[in-house]
C-alpha cells in the first residue's frame, strides 16, 4: 500500500482531516445536492485500510460530491458515535453483528432501494445470510467481508517452532507455553474484546456465541493466562509493526495481514508475512454500509453505496485492501492472485469451520466490555 494514503489515513484515524473535508472546500458554495438539503457533501466513516486509493477521487469526479473520509479501527468507536446521535456522519460501516444492535436502537434509515439500483449486483446468497440480522435487508448493503486468524512472521515463527505448521493452530497463541516463547518477538491482539472472548471460546470448544456468564468466565480465564506474553492491544497499527517486523505474532484481520505482507515485499525489507486461519475455526464477518437516520446528505451516500457496488470500482477495492467484497460480477476483475488464495477466499473445507457473532444483548456487553477492562489493566 502507498505511504501517502497510509498517513493520509493516519491523519484522518487522529482526526487531523475531519476539519478540512478532505482537502476540498466543502458544498462548492452551497450548490443543492438532489436531497435539496446540505449540497454535494458526503461525510463517510469507514475502517481504516478498507478502500482503494482511487475509489475516493474518482468518485468526487464523476459526481461532483465532496467527501470527508474519516476512519476508525473498532466497531465500538462506530457504535459509541450513532448511539450518541449528531454523529454528522452520512454512512457508515459498521460490522453486521452490531449494526443488528444498532438496528434494534432505531439509529439507521431504512433504505430506499430505488436510489440503489446496483443493489442487483450483490451477491444474493450473502444478502440472505445477513436478513437474520437485517431482516428484509432493509437497511444495510455488505460492504466487503472477512476473517480474524493468525498474522505472523515467516522466519522468526520457523525459527521459534522449527516450522510454521505452529501458526495452523491457535495452540500457538492460547498455550502459555507457546506464547511465552513470542513474548520477545511480539504478540498483538486486536483491540476488542468482541472478536478475542468468541476465538476464545471456539478454541475451548464452547459455543462461541454463548450469553452464559461462567462459559464466558471461561474465555477470560484463558486469555488472562496469556496476557503476560501480549504486548500490545492495537487494531490497526499491526500491519505497519508485522511488515517491519516490529512484532511477529497478531490475532488480526485477513486483509489486514495481507497487507502487511504486501507492504514489506514492496519495502523489500525482507521481512515475510503470512496469514493462517487456524484449523479449530475463526470468526467470518461482514462490514455494512448503512445510513445514519440523522443524515444530512442521504442522498449522496445513496450514490456512494451505489458507486461501491458497481463490479469495477468493487474489484479495485478488493484489489487494494485483499478483502472479498459482495459483488460476484467483480470477480474476474480481481487478480488471480488474490482470488485464489485460500486465506483470502477460503475453500470450503475452511469456509465450513468458520463462525459468526453473535448480536450481544445489553448486559452481555457489559460483561464482555468489563472482562476486557481487567484483562488490559491486568486485575
Ligand atoms: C479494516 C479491518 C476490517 C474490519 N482495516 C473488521 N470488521
Amino acid at each position: 500500500m502507498n505511504r501517502k494514503l497510509q498517513v493520509l489515513t493516519a491523519l484522518a484515524a487522529l482526526g487531523v482531516l475531519a476539519a478540512c473535508g478532505g482537502g476540498g472546500d466543502g458544498d462548492k458554495g452551497g450548490a443543492a445536492g438532489k436531497d435539496g438539503a446540505a449540497g454535494k457533501t458526503l461525510n463517510v466513516y469507514n475502517w481504516s485500510d478498507y478502500i482503494a486509493e482511487d475509489t475516493i477521487p474518482d468518485f468526487e469526479k464523476a459526481t461532483g460530491i465532496k467527501v470527508t473520509y474519516d476512519v476508525f479501527d473498532s466497531d465500538e468507536m462506530v457504535e459509541t458515535k450513532l448511539l450518541a446521535g449528531a454523529s454528522g456522519y452520512d454512512l457508515v460501516v459498521p460490522s453486521l453483528s452490531f449494526l443488528g444492535r444498532q438496528i434494534q436502537a432505531g439509529v439507521f434509515l431504512p433504505l430506499d432501494k430505488s436510489k440503489i439500483p446496483n443493489l442487483a449486483n450483490v451477491d444474493p446468497l450473502m444478502l440472505k445470510r445477513i436478513a437474520l440480522q437485517d431482516p428484509g435487508n432493509k437497511f444495510a448493503v455488505p460492504y466487503l467481508w472477512g476473517t480474524s486468524g493468525i498474522g505472523y512472521n515467516v522466519d522468526k515463527i520457523k525459527e521459534i517452532f522449527g516450522s510454521t505448521e505452529a501458526a495452523s493452530s491457535w495452540d500457538m497463541v492460547f498455550k502459555p507455553e507457546n506464547a511465552t516463547k513470542l513474548k520477545d518477538c511480539g504478540i498483538t491482539v486486536l483491540d476488542t474484546p468482541s472478536e478475542l472472548i468468541p476465538i476464545a471460546l471456539n478454541y475451548l470448544g464452547e459455543d462461541p456465541h454463548s450469553f452464559d456468564p461462567a462459559v464466558i468466565g471461561k474465555a477470560a480465564a484463558l486469555l488472562k493466562k496469556v496476557r503476560p506474553y501480549i504486548r500490545n492491544f492495537h487494531s490497526s497499527s499491526y500491519i505497519d509493526d508485522l511488515a517491519n517486523g516490529d512484532i511477529c505474532v497478531v490475532v488480526g484481520w485477513s486483509g489486514d495481514v495481507i497487507q502487511a505482507r504486501d507492504r514489506a515485499a514492496e519495502a523489500d525489507n525482507g521481512v515475510k508475512i503470512a496469514y493462517s486461519i487456524p484449523k479449530e475455526g475463526a470468526p467470518q464477518w461482514f462490514d455494512m454500509l448503512a445510513i445514519p437516520k440523522d443524515a444530512k446528505n442521504a442522498d449522496n451516500a445513496y450514490a456512494f453505496i451505489n458507486y461501491l457496488l458497481r463490479p469495477e470500482v468493487a474489484a479495485a477495492n478488493t484489489n487494494f485492501v485483499t478483502y472479498p467484497n459482495a459483488v460476484p460480477k467483480s470477480r474476474p476483475l480481481v487478480d488471480a492472485a488474490i482470488t485464489g488464495d485460500p486465506t483470502i477466499y477460503p475453500p470450503p473445507e475452511v469456509d465450513a469451520k468458520l463462525f459468526t457473532f453473535a448480536v450481544l444483548p445489553p448486559e452481555i456487553d457489559r460483561l464482555y466490555t468489563r472482562t476486557w477492562t481487567e484483562l488490559k489493566t491486568g486485575k
